[in-house]
């Protein structure tokens, strides 16, 4: 199956790269190729896909004084495990910080770690004049996007100022600005005044955290990119009104695309809200969920449908409850954000294939084909082709998926509890190959720290 179409078909991998996608039970030279392979995978009846691409997730991310808890040795066995076979990771600069700094310390934090290939994006903390510069550089590390945040301000945070300078600086290089879309210092406003009322219970999270705020936000960073002709990558999006912002611009030809993630399909505002305790604390992220009432995830199913949205990452950026979470037991502020879902989304998105919600060419389209391009790997990755990697997932359609810590349930995330437990998920995935290598297979985890190699990206395929 690909992003355009779906046949029967014997894939040939030689080495770490595929070598040929034949008729099935095709000869080559007159030799029955199954008899001289060093092994035949037998898919009959299941699906033959290039590894999944998760080009969001935050491995090791410090946030709130504490930092996110998968490593990427233990994140990139759990993408192994679910079909994901490339992430991209975001590189953290702070104000005050040099940005080759920040990336530095990423590559060794990946180093030798990470049992799929991995590549980064680079996080714009602070906009001065050394990081506008330091921004040349990124290009020629095979880093062609970095992210800015209209939130957090304190944290990583850029006003308008300093986006308009850094999406300058970015049109003159190509590299893809992303933008984390919520209007940071409105929201801090409110939080503060929910918990000045005694509301502190993780549910006001989503509530300080209004639609409006993201509304405005993506439409300040369309607007600020039209300005300044940098092409614009808007992370995270949950609200339905953001994705019509996202469409309007799209509709008016800017170059502005859209990414949103399984949370934001499946999970609401309303079940945070009945979760008892502080259970509530595992769904905190940001954006953060949506009500379902006001329709946010049917709009986010429709947007994949019609390209509104072109495609779903994770935002894998995991906390245990226990000792991280739980920091914000007496004020959600104090929640650290994040949601771990690096190993379920490939599953979490064929479930939409099974409800009828997007088409089996869509799914890989949206979770590699699109991502591979989006981010400038696409060639190596994203496709079963001769010549690309031999990331390949063989999925069945017939198996099934329980999600979660529990007995009988996937989770090889570096988290004491699931924001995803007790999902039950028709689907597999069977055998996974990273670079030729099968790292998952009926007999279990096969990967190792360290085959994963780091991937100098081009710049985005769809730059203009
Ligand atoms: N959102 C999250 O949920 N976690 C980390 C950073 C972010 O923007
Ligand atoms: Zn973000
Ligand atoms: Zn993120």
């Amino acid at each position: 199956v690909s992003a355009t179409g779906r046949t029967p078909a014997d894939v040939l991998v030689d080495g770490e790269t595929i070598a040929a996608v034949l008729a099935p039970g095709s000869t080559l030279l007159g030799f029955d190729l199954a008899a001289h392979v060093d092994r035949v995978i037998d898919a009959t009846g299941k699906y033959v896909i290039p590894g999944g691409v998760d080009a969001h997730t935050h491995m090791e991310l410090p946030f709130g004084g504490t930092a996110a808890s998968d490593t990427f040795e233990t994140g990139t066995r759990a993408a192994a495990w679910g079909g994901t076979t490339t992430i991209v990771d975001f590189a953290v600069q702070r104000a005050g910080e040099r940005v080759m700094d920040g990336l530095a310390a990423w590559h060794d934090k990946a180093a030798g770690q990470c049992a799929v290939d991995y590549a980064f994006h680079q996080i714009v903390g602070g906009v001065d004049d050394d990081s506008l510069k330091a921004m040349e550089g990124l290009v020629a590390e095979g880093v062609t996007s970095y992210k800015l945040f209209m939130a957090y301000p304190g944290v990583f945070y850029a006003d308008d100022a300093q986006i308009v300078r850094a999406m300058q600086k970015a049109a003159d290089l190509g590299l893809l600005t992303m933008m984390h879309a919520e209007n940071g210092p409105a929201i801090d406003v409110l939080a503060a005044q929910l918990v000045e009322r005694g509301k502190t219970d993780p549910y006001f999270h989503g509530i300080a955290r209004a639609w409006q705020l993201e509304e405005e936000a993506t439409h300040r960073a369309i607007m600020l990119a039209d300005l300044t002709n940098a092409p614009l990558y808007v992370v995270h999006v949950s609200a339905k009104q953001a994705v019509q912002q996202l469409a309007w611009a799209r509709d008016n030809g800017k170059n502005v695309f859209g990414e949103t993630c399984p949370q934001y399909l499946y999970l609401s505002l309303e079940e945070q809200l009945g979760a008892p305790g502080f259970e509530g604390a595992k769904w905190v992220c940001s954006t953060p969920l949506r009500s379902r009432a006001e329709g946010h995830q049917d709009h986010m199913w429709q947007a994949l449908r019609t390209n509104d949205l072109q495609m779903v990452s994770t935002d894998h950026c995991p906390f245990c409850m226990k000792g991280q979470k739980e920091l914000g037991l007496s004020d959600f502020r104090a929640i650290p954000n994040g949601i771990g879902s690096v190993e379920h989304r490939m599953d979490l998105m064929y479930q939409g294939v099974v409800t009828g919600e997007i088409t089996l060419e869509r799914w890989v389209e949206l979770t590699s084909t699109t991502p591979a391009r989006m981010f400038g790997l696409y060639g190596r990755k994203g496709v079963i082709a001769p010549g690309a990697d031999a990331d390949v997932v063989v999925y069945d359609p017939a198996g099934h998926t329980s999600i979660g810590v529990g007995e009988g349930r996937t989770h090889h995330m570096n988290m004491d509890h699931s924001a995803w437990e007790g999902f039950e998920v028709d689907g597999h995935v069977d055998v996974v190959l990273s670079r030729g290598t099968v790292v998952v297979d009926d007999a279990g985890y096969h990967g190792r720290a360290g085959h994963g190699r780091y991937l100098k990206r081009d710049l985005s395929q769809y730059l203009v």
